[in-house]
């Protein structure tokens, strides 16, 4: 049984994001996802989510792909992830290329994958002229 992880916020769920799961599957039996918490997105990613954690992550399990959703906390959780859910290969997008590189000393197989072009959140929110709420 070869596991899988990756992680990230996934607000705004597209398809780029589901390109994403699926090929990471595709790299092994099990997918655990880290889903990075309400807390992780504002306080360290800056990014301010428009769906709640628990949204999200009701959203992430209901992709055939996804066998786990875990939250992410912290950036340094990553090591240990490998060792407690006895992964086998981590995954992330291309735009996060050799940034986890590290994760081979656990005995993880790193994989970075080309990102789905022309699709954000952040373009979502520009071409739906998404304005601040008064
Ligand atoms: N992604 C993609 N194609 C897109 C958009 C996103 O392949 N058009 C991928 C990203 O590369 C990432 C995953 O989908 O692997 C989730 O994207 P985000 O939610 O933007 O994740 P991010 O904020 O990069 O968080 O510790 C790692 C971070 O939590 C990653």
């Amino acid at each position: 049984m070869r596991r899988v992880i990756t992680y990230g916020t996934f607000d705004l769920l597209h398809y780029g994001h589901i390109n994403l799961l699926r090929r990471a599957k595709a790299l092994g039996d099990y997918l655990v996802v880290a889903l990075s918490t309400d807390d992780f997105n504002w306080n360290q990613k800056r990014k301010k989510c428009y769906f709640s954690y628990e949204q999200r992550k009701a959203l992430l399990e209901s992709i055939r792909y996804v066998d786990l959703v875990i939250p992410e906390e912290n950036w340094e959780q990553k090591r240990t992830d490998i060792h407690e859910y006895h992964i086998d290969t981590f995954v992330m997008g291309d735009d996060w290329e050799g940034k986890f590189d590290f994760l081979k000393e656990e005995g993880a197989e790193v994989v970075y994958l080309p990102r789905t072009p022309e699709i954000s959140t952040t373009q979502i929110k520009s071409d739906l002229g998404v304005v601040k709420k008064d």
